[in-house]
C-alpha cells in the first residue's frame, strides 16, 4: 500500500468490531449479522469459483492439441458443463449481490442491518445445500449437458446426473428470490433520514435492481428446471415432440430467466465501478439521473430480449426481427453508462490506485463484450458465429472481463473497510495488469477462432484453429495465475497488513464514516444524510463525517 495510506493508519477501536464480536464456529455459523453473512458468502464464493476454474483448466489442456490428447469426449462435455454451472449460479450469481451487496447496503444507507436478517442467513444456508447438490452430480459422475440444460437432450437423453445438478441450480434460485426480497426491503424501509432515493449511492441503485430481476425472473427458471424434473424423473410429456410436448418451450423459459441473469451479473458490476471511477478521479459521476434511469430501463427491456438466443432455433421471422430490435435497444441505457463513466473521468485528476486499475479494465472489457453483443443481435451475422468460439468470447467478455473485473475492483476498494487492514499495492497493481493482459490473452483469440469456424463444446477441432487455442490456453495460465496472486497477498494481509483508517481513499458515502472494520450495528449515532452522493468537490468534504484525523489520504500525499 501506498505510503500515503500508511500515514492514515489508526489504532482499532476500543469495542470489538464485528470481526471480533464473538470467534466461536457458532458465533459465525448463526450469525445474523450482514457483514458476516457476507464473509460466509465470499469464502464460500471464492470455494466455487476456484472449482469451476480447476475444471476449465482442464478443457483448455486438452484444446492444446487438434486432436484431443487428455480427456475423452465424455469427461470433457462434463468438465465445461460443470464449469458453467458452477461458474453462473454458484459464483457469478452471488457473488457481487451476496458479498458486497449485503455487507455494503446496511451500511450505505445507514442502517443497522439488512430487513430480514434471519432470512439473510437462511439464503446462505439453502446456497451451501444447493452447492452440495450440484457438487454431488460432479463427484457421482458428472453432467454434460451445459449449463443450459436444453431438453429434449437434458429431459430425455442424457444418461448423466441431470437430477442432481438441475436440484441445485432449483435450490440455489430459492437463495436469491430471497435475497432479491430482503434487499428490497430493505431499500424500502431502512433508509438513515435524509437519505432519499435521489441520494442513494449508485452501487445502491444497481443492487435495488438487480433484485428486482432476481424476484420477477428467478420463479422462471425455477419452473423449468422443474418441468425438465417431470419429465425425466415421472415421464411427464412436456418438452418430447413425440407426445405433444415442445422442447423449444424451454428456451423460451430458460432465456427468460437467463437472458436477465445476465444483469444480475452485471448491474451490480455497474454499480461497483460507479463507486470507484468518482472517488479516483475526484469528480461527482456524470448524470446520476441518467446513471440511475439507465439500469431501471437495463433491469426492465432485459426481460425483452431473450429470443436473441434462438435466433436459430425455428422461432419465427418476425419474433427474431422484434427480438435483434430490442436487443440494439438494450445496447442504449449500457452506452450511456459507458459514456457517463468517460465523461465522469474527463478533466478529473485521476489517480491509479489498485480498484481503479481493475475498473477502468472492467469498462474497456465490458464495452468490448458489448460491442460483440451488437454483432450477435444482428441476425445474419449471428446465423455465422452461433455456437462459435465467438460466443465465447462475448460472454466472457461481459461476464469475467466485466463482472469478475468489478468483483476485483470492489475487493480491492472495500477490502481496508471489510477487514480493517491494507494490502500490498504495489502487488495488487501488479495482478490487475496481469489479469487485463491474460483475459485479453485468453479471449481475444476466440474471437477469431470463433469467427473463422471453430464451434464451441468440441474437443477435437482441425489443425487451422490450433494457433488460436494454443494462443487461449497460454493466456488462461497467465490469468489463472493472475486469479491467484491476491488470494496470496489478500490472505497475506489479514495477518500482516497495516491498520486501516477509516476512510483510507477519501471516499463520500456513509460505509466510510464508521470504523474499518465496522461495529456489529454498523454506527454508533444514527447517520443523517444532508448532501448528495460523491460530493467530491464540497468544501471540506469529509468534515461533517471524520475526524480531522482520519482526513482525506490523499491529502497527506
Ligand atoms: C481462466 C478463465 C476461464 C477460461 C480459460 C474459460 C474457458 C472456457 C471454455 C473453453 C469454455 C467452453 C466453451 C464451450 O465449449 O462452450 C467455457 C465455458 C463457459 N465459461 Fe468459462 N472460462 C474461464 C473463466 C470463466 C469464468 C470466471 C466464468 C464465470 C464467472 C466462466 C463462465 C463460463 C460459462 C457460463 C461457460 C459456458 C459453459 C457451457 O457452455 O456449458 N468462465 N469457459
Ligand atoms: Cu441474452
Amino acid at each position: 500500500m501506498t505510503d500515503a495510506l500508511l500515514a492514515g493508519e489508526l489504532p482499532l477501536p476500543q469495542r470489538p468490531d464485528y470481526l471480533r464480536h464473538g470467534s466461536t464456529i457458532r458465533s459465525w455459523l448463526a450469525t445474523t449479522d450482514h457483514k458476516r453473512i457476507a464473509i460466509l458468502y465470499a469464502v464460500t464464493i471464492t470455494i466455487f469459483f476456484f472449482m469451476g476454474g480447476a475444471a476449465i483448466t482442464a478443457v483448455r489442456l486438452e484444446l492444446f492439441q487438434p486432436n484431443g490428447w487428455l480427456l475423452t469426449s465424455d469427461t470433457y462435455n462434463k468438465l465445461f458443463s460443470f464449469h458453467g454451472i458452477i461458474m453462473v449460479w454458484f459464483f457469478l450469481v452471488p457473488s457481487i449481490p451476496n458479498t458486497f451487496g449485503n455487507f455494503l447496503l446496511p451500511l450505505m444507507i445507514g442502517a443497522p442491518d439488512v430487513a430480514f436478517p434471519r432470512l439473510n442467513l437462511f439464503s446462505w444456508y439453502l446456497t451451501i445445500a444447493a452447492g452440495a447438490f450440484t457438487v454431488y452430480a460432479l463427484v457421482a459422475g458428472g453432467v454434460d449437458t451445459g449449463w443450459t440444460f436444453y431438453t429434449p437432450y437434458s429431459s430425455m437423453f442424457s444418461n448423466t446426473h441431470v437430477f442432481a445438478a438441475a436440484a441445485g441450480v432449483f435450490v440455489v434460485g430459492f437463495a436469491s428470490i430471497a435475497t432479491g426480497v430482503n434487499f428490497i426491503a430493505t431499500t424500502h424501509m431502512l433508509r438513515a433520514p435524509g437519505m432519499t432515493w435521489f441520494r442513494l449511492p449508485l452501487f445502491v441503485w444497481a443492487i435495488y435492481a438487480t433484485s428486482l430481476i432476481m424476484v420477477l425472473a428467478t420463479p422462471v427458471l425455477a419452473i423449468s428446471l422443474l418441468l425438465v424434473i417431470a419429465e425425466r424423473v415421472f415421464g411427464l410429456p412436456i418438452f418430447d415432440p413425440a407426445r405433444g410436448g415442445d422442447p423449444i418451450l424451454f428456451q423460451h423459459l430458460f432465456w427468460f430467466y437467463s437472458h436477465p441473469a445476465v444483469y444480475i451479473m452485471v448491474l451490480p458490476a455497474m454499480g461497483v465501478v460507479s463507486e470507484i471511477i468518482p472517488c479516483f478521479a475526484r469528480r461527482r459521476i456524470f448524470g446520476y439521473d441518467f446513471m440511475v434511469y439507465a439500469m431501471l430501463a437495463i433491469a426492465g427491456i432485459g426481460f425483452f430480449v431473450w429470443g436473441h438466443h434462438m435466433f436459430v432455433s425455428g422461432q419465427s421471422p418476425l419474433a427474431s426481427l422484434v427480438f435483434s430490435f430490442l436487443s440494439f435497444i438494450i445496447a442504449v441505457p449500457s452506452a450511456i453508462k459507458v459514456f457517463n463513466w468517460t465523461a465522469s473521468l474527463y478533466r478529473g485528476q485521476i489517480s491509479f490506485d489498485s480498484p481503479m486499475l481493475y475498473a477502468l479494465g472492467f469498462v474497456g472489457l465490458f464495452t468490448t463484450g458489448g460491442l460483440s453483443g451488437l454483432f450477435l443481435a444482428s441476425i445474419p451475422v449471428d446465423i455465422h458465429v452461433t455456437d462459435t468460439y465467438f460466443v465465447v468470447a462475448h460472454f466472457h467478455y461481459i461476464m469475467v472481463g466485466g463482472s469478475v473485473s468489478a468483483f476485483f475492483a470492489g475487493l480491492h476498494f472495500w477490502w481496508p473497510k471489510v477487514t480493517g487492514r491494507l494490502y500490498p499495492e504495489s502487488w495488487a497493481k501488479f495482478a490487475a495488469i496481469l489479469m487485463y493482459a491474460g483475459f485479453n490473452m485468453t479471449f481475444l483469440p476466440q474471437f477469431f477462432a470463433g469467427y473463422l469456424g471453430m464451434p464451441r463444446r468440441y474437443h477435437t477441432y482441425p489443425a487451422e484453429f490450433q494457433i488460436y487455442n494454443v494462443m487461449s490456453s497460454a493466456g488462461a495460465a497467465v490469468l489463472a495465475l493472475a486469479y491467484l496472486l491476491p488470494l496470496g497477498y489478500l490472505t497475506w494481509s489479514l495477518f500482516y497488513g497495516g491498520k486501516a483508517a477509516r476512510n483510507p481513499w477519501g471516499a463520500t458515502g456513509l460505509e466510510w464514516t464508521t470504523s474499518s472494520p465496522p461495529p456489529p450495528k454498523n454506527f454508533d449515532r444514527q447517520p443523517r444524510v444532508d448532501r448528495a452522493p460523491y460530493d467530491y468537490h464540497a468544501e471540506g468534504m469529509s468534515a461533517g463525517t471524520d475526524p480531522p484525523e482520519m482526513q482525506n489520504a490523499r491529502e497527506t500525499r
